[in-house]
């Protein structure tokens, strides 16, 4: 606790911080290419340097051994064969592929890594590559002027991190998440630069306690971790969507997620009963409130035991589930890491009888204490226990459960360190590591255990996880909720950001507990949030124990109604969101966007945290304080109509917008269209009608789509089971031209044609529709 004191900054401390003297690499000896990796043998150690794609290079330094090219889990593409072209003189050794270039410098070794037009990406200069005796590697690298930089998974602060310094420890943080509140829960090691409106990206695929400062020196930034190996990949993006593409490429993208989880979700620590869970229901049907999952936090549970329901609280689960599922409505019960050591618990006995607990390297079980007591952790790390804790999940799929929620899996327990202790040795499939080599990954292999296992028992239905732990790649399996947020203003402002920032490392499924999770929240404070929620990728209501029911009713009819508003735009939008979540399943890019993602030229997009776009046409503004009714709104480029005025904005201009608090400001771009359809009811939320909203302009515009629609909960879209279709729109003076470019797969949806809904149409401005003048109605038929 001394931290907590002066102590923390007792004279001195920088010095015993520093861990003994910095070594630098050295100069080079020699090299050799052993198939496609490139090995150079320095004074202080060894560095491999390997084109993963020819975008795409990873360079890996170990200061004690040959280093080892295969990466964490969170990689699983395979290294390309990529043709390099060499140039070598006395001071330099050059490696080249069509659209790289690693510039080797060889006494002291230091690289530089350009583009294929020699601009510089990642460069060293008076420091590279480093390490110290106890275990920590280390990499400067130079830092311009304008270098802007983002990602970094899940952090408070503002958008654009520079000028920070962010350490990766998943961390279980009930204490106010403020700015300098780090780490959270999840660890994704990777970064984009932004620099004169061109983006490269950085992954640095370590597990242990890793450290990235943006912020300690004027020209250099540096990421170091406590141990194992400087392993990171370098990305060329050029533009930023480039560059997630090529990340994602490496991690993965998240699979479509079933489209009853991009629905409203409600929440609470807890509703204890099924009583209490079927009045809940009830009330939303009532009210007319959509509503998809209802959340099952811990008192479901026997004791808090992991697969089981408590048969007072819960005594008919499946009916429950199956009545529930007649609304419309699933459920989602948590699941934690803990396992309760209860002799008399299966689960408990399983894990003991079939060695699938944490051990330590002496033979004893790690145990630690959780919300049911003294508990055991199953060691996700080694394959036969990912099997048999999936295979588990068999008790929740049988009662007709399709999604889980994973929380504690930092895994968090209560003791000082709020984790496991590091000692703990993983089997790690059988290359066994300590914890704290694992920490960071834990929770990434408890959703890859359940993923799989839940894949399985659906037979062909999309699981649906949310989890609050992970590593990079994460986004694979599940979704990410931001944890234990509170019901301050603060809190909703920061969670523009941190959502932004989670999209671009590779997680497009991402939203905070809207209203607030600790905290008393208030009616206007829930309203505007929720607001922003129904425009979040996730959308869940979550509340704590022991303070205010924020469901939407709770502040009385005024309030109701217009959350009631936007938690049904939600729906309604569902298609358009859909579409853009296929999108990010194909190229990683995330559906709720900064605003440079779509503009990195504009430099007033570059640290923007209080707008966010859905897609490339829409940007919401919303209201984010108390009692304010009018925002600056910044739009970018192009001609903007706000959704509910009609209003038309020009671009490259800061506008005031009036809001009251029925109202929250979206602007879509005009020249765009926008993928609708209507709410009809929650037993039954298959489109019947689509409409696609286009935003006509009368300069000469042209904007490119892709509409994407399937059956929302099966696999069957990875064969034909799917309708695609790629529309280009036209607009100028005279005319408004719509083309269906092409429709692909076999999914024949109920609606028959889409609707093409035209606002602002000029008079003297005629709709033409795949070749056809239009007359009065228009539509484009399906094949
Ligand atoms: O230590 O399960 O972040 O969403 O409601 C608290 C109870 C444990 C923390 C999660 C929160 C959840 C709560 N959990």
């Amino acid at each position: 606790m001394l931290e907590d004191t002066s102590f923390a900054i007792h004279p001195g401390k920088e010095k015993d911080a520093e861990n003994g003297p910095y070594y630098d690499i050295g100069k080079l000896l020699d090299h050799k290419k052993i198939d496609n990796t490139y090995f150079f043998n320095c004074e202080n150690g060894k560095v491999a340097i390997r084109f993963y794609t020819d975008i795409i290079v990873q360079v890996v330094m170990n200061p004690t051994d040959e280093p080892k090219m295969e990466g964490s889990r969170a990689v699983i593409a395979l290294p390309e064969n990529v043709a390099v072209e060499e140039q070598q003189n006395e001071a330099h050794l050059t490696l080249k592929t069509d659209k790289l270039e690693v510039v080797i410098k060889k006494s002291p070794f230091r690289i530089t890594i350009n583009d294929h037009d020699g601009r510089e990406l990642v460069a060293e200069t008076d420091r590279g590559m480093g390490f110290k005796k106890g275990g920590e590697v280390i990499a400067y690298k130079v830092m311009h002027d304008n270098d802007h930089f983002y990602g970094f998974g899940e952090k408070s602060g503002h958008l654009d991190k520079r000028g920070e310094k962010y350490e990766m420890w998943n961390t279980d943080v009930y204490a106010p998440h403020n700015p300098e509140t780090d780490p959270l829960y999840e660890s994704i090691p990777y970064f984009m630069t932004l620099r004169e409106g061109r983006a490269h990206g950085v992954f640095f695929d370590n597990t242990f306690r890793t450290v990235f400062d943006m912020k300690s020196e004027e020209n250099n930034y540096s990421f170091w971790a406590e141990g194992g190996q400087l392993d990171y990949y370098v990305f060329a993006g050029p533009e930023p969507k480039t560059v997630l593409e090529q990340y994602t490429h490496l991690t993965g993208r998240m699979p479509l997620p079933p489209k009853w989880a991009l629905g409203y979700h409600q929440s609470r620590y807890s509703y204890e009963s099924e009583a209490e869970v079927r009045e809940l229901a009830k009330t939303f049907i009532e009210h007319g409130i959509p509503l998809d999952a209802i959340h099952l936090d811990i008192h479901y549970m026997n004791g808090y035991r992991v697969f089981t329901f408590d048969s007072e609280r819960f005594p008919t689960p499946e009916k429950l589930i199956a009545d529930l599922r007649e609304m419309g409505i699933r459920i989602i019960p948590i699941v934690d890491s803990g396992v309760k050591k209860d002799p008399e618990y299966h689960i408990y006995q399983e894990g003991v009888n079939e060695d699938l607990f944490c051990k330590y390297i002496e033979g004893a079980i790690y145990f630690g204490d959780v919300w049911p007591g003294t508990s055991a952790f199953p060691d996700f790390t080694d394959d036969k226990v990912r099997k048999w804790w999936g295979d588990k999940h068999q008790f929740y799929t049988d009662l007709g459960i399709e999604g889980i929620w994973n929380d504690m899996n930092e895994p968090a327990v209560f003791n000082e360190t709020k984790t496991m202790n590091v000692a703990v040795m993983h089997r790690n499939d059988g290359n066994p590591a300590t914890h704290r080599e694992l920490h960071n990954i834990y929770g990434f292999l408890m959703e890859e255990a359940t993923y799989e296992g839940m894949k399985d028992q659906l037979e062909g239905k999309r699981p649906f996880l949310l989890t609050r732990a992970g590593y990079a790649g994460v986004q694979r399996y599940a979704a990410v909720w931001t944890g234990d947020n509170r019901s301050f203003w603060e809190h909703l402002q920061m969670s523009l950001p941190m959502v932004m920032n989670l999209g671009l490392s590779g997680v497009p499924l991402a939203g905070p507990d809207v209203g607030g999770f600790a905290h008393d929240t208030n009616a206007e404070l829930l309203t505007r949030w929720t607001q922003v929620g129904a425009f979040t990728p996730f959308f869940r209501n979550h509340s704590a124990l022991g303070f205010k029911y924020q469901e939407p009713w709770q502040f009385g009819e005024i309030y109701e109604t217009m959350m009631k508003k936007y938690i049904r735009m939600r729906y309604e939008w569902m298609p358009q969101l859909y579409s853009l979540f296929y999108q990010a399943s194909k190229t990683g890019i995330p559906v709720m966007r900064p605003l440079m993602l779509e503009f990195p030229d504009d430099e007033k997009t570059y640290n923007l945290n209080d707008q966010f776009m859905i897609g490339d046409n829409v940007i919401v503004a919303p209201i984010l304080a108390p009692s304010i009714t009018d925002r600056a709104v910044y739009l970018p480029e192009g001609e903007w109509v706000e959704l509910f005025t009609d209003v038309t904005y020009e671009g490259k201009l800061t506008h005031l917008i009036h809001a009251e608090l029925d109202h929250m400001p979206i602007f879509v771009k005009r020249g765009s269209a926008l993928m609708q359809t209507d709410w009809t009811s929650n037993t039954n939320k298959t489109p019947k009608t689509m409409t696609m909203h286009v935003y006509a302009s009368d300069s000469d515009e042209s904007y490119r789509f892709t509409f994407y629609d399937d059956d929302g909960e099966t696999f069957e879209y990875q064969e034909d089971g799917f309708l695609e279709l790629d529309i280009e729109l036209k607009s100028s003076a005279d005319s408004v031209v719509i083309n269906v470019l092409q429709q692909n797969g076999v999914f024949l949806p109920v609606y028959k044609e889409i609707n093409v809904n035209i606002a602002g149409l000029m008079e003297g401005q005629r709709v033409i529709i795949n070749g056809e003048t239009s007359g009065e109605k228009h539509v484009i038929p399906l094949k």
